[in-house]
């Protein structure tokens, strides 16, 4: 590796094996134009000629292997090549000999040398200021992925330098607009977490196993089946979500059973969303009416096993949701409420959105002391 850092070479495709993967390259592109060139494209071009967003077909190295490039800015550029792990790490450690920052071997050093190389164009390069593109490695979904790497790309940039130009009053609306999406843009890199909770025996274990596509949870029609926080992660209309199932609330000597429902307690305390699951074939009953009194972020109530006959209730939830982990009845509703539950409003293209919790600090330190 050569001592001066030309920039950063990140695959953006999630690690282990693929069909194809794609590495993102961004800095000092004019590295590229050495004799032995990495990339030589089919039709003879050199990289620093490529027109913006159109595919170049090429060979990688040598011995050759086949890739395609994209330059998709002045001083970036993607490369799809083979998704398996050595040909991957072969166009990564050849980037690292030419001195690209590949992120295992320093996405701190990589971070503070694109900071130097900015600093006399930017207003404040405090570390809160700028959106590390480590972040990408914390997207777990394509749609998640996507509005990170808009943000990374320019559109956060483009807020800090807006808001440096800007008299104080308009930055203070500019920054509360971009304070109320930090709670999806933490959410970005790490998942929303949904909490299924009801007394023993309701069904929850059924309806996350329902929710799952497969079997995760134990199902059993002996009450007090789950004692342990049992956690799923999967993506609902393309958000990160962790599902997670709970023991059965139920006062209980078991230490056991008593332990398990105190996890439940603190889960429901934490959760973005709690799916509170009331049995629609019984009555309700005391503890019921304690789950439905706690006052959550946000809830969902599930009238559960609504294939079976209701039992005739006086005071039923008005906001409640017809669901049967049996029939599958319900389901796909419920999986449209919980995402626009935990995403009421996506923002829209261009918006700036606080992703790190050094962004969310910076933001708050400058409304202070505009
Ligand atoms: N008819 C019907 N039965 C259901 C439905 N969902 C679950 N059950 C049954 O209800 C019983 C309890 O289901 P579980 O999913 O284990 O309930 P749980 O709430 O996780 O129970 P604990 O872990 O003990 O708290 C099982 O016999 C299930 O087959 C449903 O939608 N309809
Ligand atoms: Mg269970």
């Amino acid at each position: 590796m050569t001592g001066h850092i030309h920039g950063i070479a990140r695959q953006l495709t999630g690690p282990g094996r693929s069909a194809i993967a794609t590495i993102r390259v961004q800095g000092d592109l004019t590295a590229w134009d050495v004799p032995d060139s990495l990339f030589r494209a089919v039709n003879g071009k050199p990289v620093a000629e490529f027109a913006i967003n159109a595919l170049y077909f090429g060979v990688w190295g040598d011995p050759g292997e086949d890739v395609v490039v994209c330059r998709t800015g002045e001083d970036s550029l993607e490369i799809t090549c083979h998704g398996g792990v050595a040909a991957v790490s072969r166009v990564l450690s050849d980037l690292a000999g030419r001195g690209f920052s590949t992120m295992s071997d320093g996405v701190q050093l990589a971070d503070e040398a694109l900071q130097r190389s900015d600093a006399e164009t930017r207003v404040d390069t405090s570390a809160g200021s700028r959106l590390p593109l480590s972040v990408l490695q914390g997207a777990r979904t394509q749609r998640t992925a996507e509005i990170l790497l808009e943000q990374v790309s320019g559109t956060w940039d483009r807020f800090v330098t807006q808001l440096a130009d800007s008299g104080s009053d308009d930055a203070k609306t500019l920054i509360a607009q971009a304070l109320t999406r930090a709670d999806f843009g933490r959410h970005l890199i790490e998942p929303w977490n949904v909490v299924l909770c009801g007394r023993p025996n309701v069904g929850k274990s059924s309806l996350m196993n329902a929710l799952a596509g497969f079997t995760r949870s134990i199902v059993s029609e002996h009450a007090g089946t789950t004692r342990d926080r049992v956690t799923l992660e999967t993506a609902i209309d393309g958000w990160p979500v962790r599902i997670t199932d709970t023991a059965g609330i139920r006062e209980t000597q078991n230490p056991i059973e008593r332990e398990g429902v105190a996890q439940t307690l603190a889960a429901i305390d934490e959760a973005d969303l709690v799916i509170i699951v009331l049995d629609r074939s019984e009555l309700l009953t005391a503890e019921d009416h304690r789950l439905l009194d706690r006052q959550p972020r946000r809830r969902i109530v599930i009238a559960h096993k609504a294939d079976l006959e209701p039992a005739r209730q006086d005071r039923w939830p008005d906001d409640s949701l017809a669901v049967s982990s049996v029939s599958g009845n319900g389901i796909e509703n419920l999986l449209k409420t919980i995402a626009s539950g935990l995403v009421p409003q996506v923002p829209d293209h261009g918006c700036p959105v606080p992703v790190t919790r050094q962004q969310v600090e910076w933001l708050e330190r400058l409304c202070h002391v505009r």
